[in-house]
Formats: C-alpha cells, sequence, structure tokens
C-alpha cells in the first residue's frame, strides 16, 4: 500500500462528488478523511466543501454531515462533541470541514473561543484565499495584490496569519499541510488523530476559477505555493514547539506567473511580495530555531477526565 492509496474502509468521500472538474478541494478532503476513518461527523458551513459533499438527501461523503451556519462551525462542533461525549462516544471524531471565509474571517469569533476552551476537534480550514463558491471575493486570508471579484485593482492588505494565531492559543497541534505534500499531509493527519482537544490544520486548495488556473493546475499551484515559501509547511505543538517541513527553492515569481489573479502585478509589485515571503521565512526559521530550546510552556493540557476515552 502506498501513501496514495486508500482502502475502501477509509474512503468517506465518493466519486460523483460536485467538485468543479480538477479542482484538489476534494482530493485533499478525501485523504484527510482517509485518515479520520468511519468513526465521525463532519461540520460543514456553507463553502466550496458544502457544494462538494451535495444538497440533502443526497451526500458524497459516507459519515453523517451537519451543516451549520457561516459563522458558527466551532460552536456547532464544541455542541455536537459534548453530545456524543454525554452518549459516551468519545472516540467519534468531530471533523470541522470549513473555508478560510468561514474561518479567518466570520467564523473566528467561535473558533477562537473553542481554542481557548480546548475543544476536542479535528478543524480543517480549506484555504482557498478566497470566498470562492459565491463567485470569488476577497477574505482576510487572500494575499496582497490578489484580484478577486471584490478587490478587481488587486487585494490592498496583506494575508492574516491564522496558522500562527492559531498557535497562539496553546492549543496541542497546529500545522499547515497540502495533497500536493502527500505523505506529509497524511502524517499530519494521523499525528492529529493520535491527539486530544482542539487540532487545526490549515490546508492550501489553489481555486482554479478564482486564482485564474487551468484545470490541470490546482496540483502544481499547491507545490509552487511550498517551494516558494508562499505557503510554508510546518506545525506547532502546544504553542511552543515549532518545525518546519518544507524548504524555499525558488522565487516567487514562479508561483505567481502560474496565477491570472497576479496577471496585473508590476516588477516592484512581485519584488515587495518576495520581500513579505522572505521576511515571514526568516521570522518562521527563528521561531522554529527558539523552540528547539528547552520548553518555557506548559505541555498538552490533559482531556477533561469527564471527556476521557473510555477504558
Ligand atoms: C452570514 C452569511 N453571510 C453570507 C453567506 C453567503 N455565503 C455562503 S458560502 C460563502 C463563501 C464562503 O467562503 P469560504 O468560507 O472561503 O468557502 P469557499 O466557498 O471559498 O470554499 C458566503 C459568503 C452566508 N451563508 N452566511
Ligand atoms: S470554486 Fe474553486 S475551490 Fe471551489 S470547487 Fe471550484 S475550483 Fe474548487
Ligand atoms: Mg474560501
Amino acid at each position: 500500500m502506498t501513501v496514495r492509496s486508500i482502502p475502501e474502509d477509509r474512503a468517506m468521500l465518493c466519486s460523483g462528488h460536485a467538485a468543479c472538474p480538477g479542482c484538489i478541494d476534494a482530493l485533499t478532503v478525501r485523504h484527510v478523511l482517509a485518515g479520520v476513518g468511519a468513526d465521525a461527523i463532519a461540520v460543514v458551513p456553507p463553502s466550496c466543501m458544502a457544494i462538494i459533499a451535495g444538497p440533502q438527501p443526497f451526500s458524497a461523503l459516507k459519515i453523517p454531515v451537519y451543516q451549520p451556519t457561516l459563522e458558527s462551525s466551532a460552536a456547532a462542533a464544541s455542541g455536537l462533541r459534548r453530545a456524543l461525549d454525554a452518549q459516551g462516544r468519545h472516540s467519534t471524531t468531530v471533523v470541522v470541514l470549513a473555508g478560510d471565509g468561514g474561518t479567518y474571517d466570520i467564523g473566528f469569533q467561535c473558533l477562537s473561543s473553542a481554542a481557548e476552551r480546548n475543544e476536542d476537534m479535528l478543524y480543517c480550514c480549506l484555504d482557498n484565499e478566497g470566498y470562492m463558491n459565491t463567485g470569488a471575493q476577497k477574505s482576510s486570508s487572500t494575499p496582497r495584490h490578489a484580484w478577486t471579484g471584490s478587490t478587481p485593482a488587486g487585494k490592498t492588505s496583506r494575508k492574516k496569519n491564522l496558522t500562527e494565531i492559531m498557535a497562539a492559543h496553546n492549543v496541542p497541534y497546529v500545522a499547515t499541510a497540502s495533497v500536493a505534500h502527500l505523505a506529509d499531509l497524511r502524517r499530519k493527519v494521523d499525528k492529529a488523530m493520535g491527539l486530544r482537544g482542539l487540532r487545526f490544520l490549515n490546508l492550501l486548495i489553489p481555486c482554479l476559477d478564482g486564482w485564474g488556473l487551468r484545470d490541470d493546475a490546482g496540483l502544481a499551484a499547491a507545490r509552487l505555493a511550498v517551494e516558494s515559501g508562499a505557503f510554508p509547511l510546518y506545525e506547532v505543538e502546544d504553542g511552543a514547539r515549532w518545525t518546519v517541513n518544507s524548504a524555499k527553492t525558488r522565487p516567487v515569481a514562479d508561483y505567481l506567473a502560474l496565477q491570472g489573479r497576479y496577471r496585473h502585478l508590476t516588477a516592484e509589485q512581485v519584488a515587495a511580495l518576495q520581500d513579505e515571503i522572505d521576511a515571514g521565512w526568516a521570522r518562521l526559521q527563528r521561531q522554529a530555531s527558539a523552540s528547539a530550546a528547552p520548553l518555557a510552556m506548559p505541555a498538552t493540557p490533559a482531556v477533561p477526565a469527564d471527556r476521557a476515552p473510555a477504558g
């Protein structure tokens, strides 16, 4: 068995789903759910993933799906967790599959408070850097200078660094990942599944339509995002131990050139984006080297006794 193969009993996203042809949102979720397994409930707010999962009573997912409002995924997941625990179903995973608009922006308040309470859930942000299923409007995840339907001259502010914000909540596990680096993604899902408490995965999903990509360029864009350092792969345990899992091997210009949303950029704007990425990369390296020192933070908060797995 290779990391690419998914046994039938772990294939939780079926064919016949409604993703745009070629979109790696579906591929990403297929691999995330292969790591999560059948004993799970998905929380899917309005987003591309809600469309992909399908309209009731139809579903492309083999696990139960709860669709909350756009702003309430982490609160809905907290409630489901408590209901499952009250029934003694401690081993059932609550997995959130939300977009960046529903996570960085409108759902952030309840995500932050769920993180503060260390609610036991796997929260996955499917980050396509915009409100894509409603026609590609900007979110606070959209990078500077990118075209969107609501920033026709390019976005003027930078991408919010939600991964670092989540790490600052000192939850057990926070990581970035991409299906273009599949072994790393599957390892991170497995690692998250081995922990309790709030685990947050930020997954980059190049949007074919919103980013101006060819139908077969989703994986290439994801790979270039990592290799240019625009979307570095890293993980943070207990808010304290930072590990970088990728290398920065090419200029951001290679990544930008693939995408229609950056077609209007001047050479100065490309250079400014390169400077921004270089500064972010240097900061990440400093975090990783500083956390190689002995731990100053308490270790992973224990799951409260009344919510500990049975047996
Ligand atoms: C309060 C509220 N405002 C607006 C909407 C309309 N709406 C549904 S999905 C969506 C976009 C969500 O974007 P994101 O979370 O990034 O998911 P994506 O579509 O990009 O996967 C919007 C604006 C809504 N459902 N609820
Ligand atoms: S709108 Fe973009 S992110 Fe959404 S399914 Fe289509 S290609 Fe994928
Ligand atoms: Mg989005």
